[in-house]
């Protein structure tokens, strides 16, 4: 328990160039640019690297604009891997990529989720004693059910009805043991509240303004935060005061777009 967030191993994917014609629940408000996404990216690249001693970068496909997403192609815990079914028809296939990296980490202990199950890493938030699960447009009942069988003896599984939003992670994310973050939009509270009922021990939940905030990175003492949010930045700062962990805050404002948060950009192991 003591080393859950200290991480030895991090998967990201590059960014490719036909990033932009990637799926987004709704038209930017302004055009993605691309370069820009691309140092965004970078720098989120190099943060994992300054925090975790071994980070793979795989190559970019450019038949997959949404790659660099790579957390929704694999469920990994306990040395186990979930290779995922996404829940897009355009994303299926990005995960055999990653399905490869892992099997030369040397992780053999493996499963894929098969049809008609549907799941995103997104929406699976593994908290190191249980998964929470968000049934959603991309992960679906019989998909956490093969999530479920393949994990039993080591996590159980709950699901969390979601009323909006696209993944579970970007509704609620973990700050540190027992310790989430949600923000003030209903579907997000909605979700705290079933995790509440779900766990059976107290947690502590921290509420911050910005919806696109609640998504927090948290590696070893360190948690990385979205640039651009101050008052939920605040928030954060002082929830962890005094803690000995330290905040690292990242411009993704080209990520954003796509609806990309600051968990989806890395498989962490
Ligand atoms: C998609 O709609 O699949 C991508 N544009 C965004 C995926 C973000 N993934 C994540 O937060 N886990």
């Amino acid at each position: 328990m003591i080393n859950f967030f200290h991480y030895t191993h991090a998967l990201i994917r590059k960014l490719p160039d036909s990033f932009a014609n990637g799926l987004k629940q709704e038209a930017p408000a302004s055009p993605i640019q691309v370069l820009k996404a691309k140092e965004q990216h970078r720098a989120y690249e190099q943060f994992l690297r300054s925090v975790i001693p071994a980070v793979f970068t795989l190559p970019a496909d450019e038949a997959f604009p949404d790659c660099c997403f790579i957390e929704d192609t694999a469920v990994v815990a306990g040395g186990r891997a979930m290779i995922t079914r996404p829940g897009a028809a355009e994303r299926r296939g990005e995960e055999k990529a990653t399905l490869t990296a892992l099997l030369d980490l040397g992780i053999r202990s493996l499963a894929q989720i098969e049809a008609p199950g549907t799941l995103d890493g997104g929406d699976v938030l593994f908290t190191a004693r249980e998964f929470l699960v968000g049934v959603s447009k991309r992960t679906n009942l019989e998909g956490i059910e093969q999530l479920r069988t393949f994990f039993q003896d080591l996590y159980p599984v709950f699901a969390v009805e979601m009323a909006r939003g696209l993944h579970l992670k970007s509704l609620l994310s973990l700050l540190d043991f027992d310790t989430f973050v949600i923000s003030d939009d209903p579907a997000s509270q909605n979700a705290g509240e079933q995790v509440k009922r779900l766990l059976n021990r107290p947690i502590r939940v921290i509420q911050v303004p910005d919806p696109v905030a609640a998504n927090v990175l948290r590696v070893g003492s360190s948690v990385l935060v979205q640039a651009g949010f101050p008052a939920s930045e605040k928030i954060i700062r002082e929830t962890l005061s005094g803690s000995g962990l330290e905040v690292t805050c990242l411009q993704m404002s080209e990520l954003i777009k796509a609806d990309g948060a600051l968990t989806c950009c890395s498989i962490l192991c």
